[in-house]
């Protein structure tokens, strides 16, 4: 079993314990935190004894084969950087970098120390977007021209994650980061895009309002539209809802995971539920499925020498997204050419 050490247990790195606890082939075996009372609670709960309030400590101290870092982003650069040197295989939470130059550093310290690198970019692995992508490759909806992939919520996740609140930059950077990914994985890359943001909720500080339309390498038109402002009379937190027209057919993914797909006269509905994994609650599961999914995808990447669908040098392109989305909103919508940026 490769063995992995944590570093960050807050909030979310608890989806990722109960998750590690069940992939094959890997494992969590050591915890950093620099919050001694997180590192012991987080310690007690998944039974693992070897705890380390410094992340160097912990790297100099245990045989690590990876490292799994759930910190948020300001300390991902010298985490990741530090890994490297120790030669440690890394995964990173997302938004993986404030910069772009900081991605690219974090990229080419890997790639130097030969270690592989992927983004905890959980999203697209959830189990309703893998169902989407199927129909894709089935062909079944010819050339695609158009899509829409949508997450507007009033949830509160600032009780959860309070960090979100006091950031200069909100939902772009923490969601739809996750929702840019996924035009990406459904549509390929974007060559030009434009957007617009707003702040709808006076008490936080970034915006929470966005609307990204974008042009694909493929032809294909994407709109990528993310609110936590949204009133509805059904919250949806944290289902993510895609349109999709192709030459031969329609798809749509809606409410409460069901995809309809219409394609040469006829129309078919599956329900697309993500499991609900016996550590997991609702409306959480669909995510919490994904970070098995992704962390499982890490442990067959090691074992096979074959490089994460999310690796950092792929994650470049969707932060690429996210800085062109702020650059085009705070220049009146400008259009931006994305290629030069990644
Ligand atoms: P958090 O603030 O609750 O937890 C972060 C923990 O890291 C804290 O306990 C903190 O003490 C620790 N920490 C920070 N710097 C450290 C260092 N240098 N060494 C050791 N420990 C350190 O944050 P969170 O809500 O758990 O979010 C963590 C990351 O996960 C963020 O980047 C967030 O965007 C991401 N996230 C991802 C998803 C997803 O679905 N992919 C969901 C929620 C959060
Ligand atoms: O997935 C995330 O990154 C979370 C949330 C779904 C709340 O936006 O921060």
């Amino acid at each position: 079993m490769r063995q992995g050490g944590l570093i960050g247990c807050g909030f979310f790195a608890h989806n990722h314990l109960h998750a590690w606890a069940e992939v094959e082939g890997a494992g969590i075996v050591a915890l950093c935190d620099r919050d001694e009372k997180r590192l012991k609670e987080a310690g007690e709960k998944f039974g693992i004894g070897r705890l380390y309030t410094d992340a160097a400590d912990m790297l100099a101290s245990e045989r690590l084969d990876f490292v799994d870092i759930a910190t948020t982003v300001a300390t991902h650069r010298p985490l990741v950087e530090l890994a490297a040197k120790a030669g440690v295989a890394v995964i990173c939470q997302k938004p993986f970098a404030e910069t772009l130059d900081n991605a690219r550093a974090m990229v080419a310290a890997c790639e130097r120390a030969r270690v592989p690198l992927m983004v905890h970019e959980n999203f697209r692995w959830q189990a309703p977007i893998r169902a989407v992508r199927q129909v894709l490759d089935e062909g079944t909806l010819g050339d695609v021209f158009w899509g829409r992939v949508s997450f507007r919520s009033a949830y509160d996740v600032f009780s959860g994650q309070p960090y979100l609140a006091t950031e200069e930059r909100f939902i772009i950077q923490d969601l739809g980061i996750h929702i840019l990914d996924i035009a990406r994985f459904l549509f390929g890359d974007a060559e030009r895009l434009s957007a617009t943001t707003r702040r709808v909720n006076s008490a936080i500080r970034g915006e929470d309002v966005a609307t990204i339309l974008m042009a694909h390498e493929n032809g294909a038109t994407s709109l990528c539209d993310c609110s936590y402002a949204t009133h509805l009379p059904e919250e949806l937190f944290p289902q993510t809802l895609v349109e999709i027209d192709g030459s031969k057919g329609s798809l749509r993914l809606s409410a409460n995971y069901r995809m309809t797909v219409h394609a040469d006269g006829w129309t078919q509905t599956l329900d697309v539920s993500p499991k609900l994994l016996n550590w997991a609650s609702r409306p959480w599961h669909n995510i919490q499925e994904s970070v098995f999914n992704i962390e499982q995808h890490w442990a067959d990447c090691l074992t096979n020498g074959r490089e994460p669908e999310t690796s950092g040098a792929d994650n470049l392109k969707t932060m690429a997204l996210v800085f062109a989305a702020y650059e085009s909103a705070a220049n009146g919508q400008k259009a931006i050419d994305v290629r030069r940026m990644a």
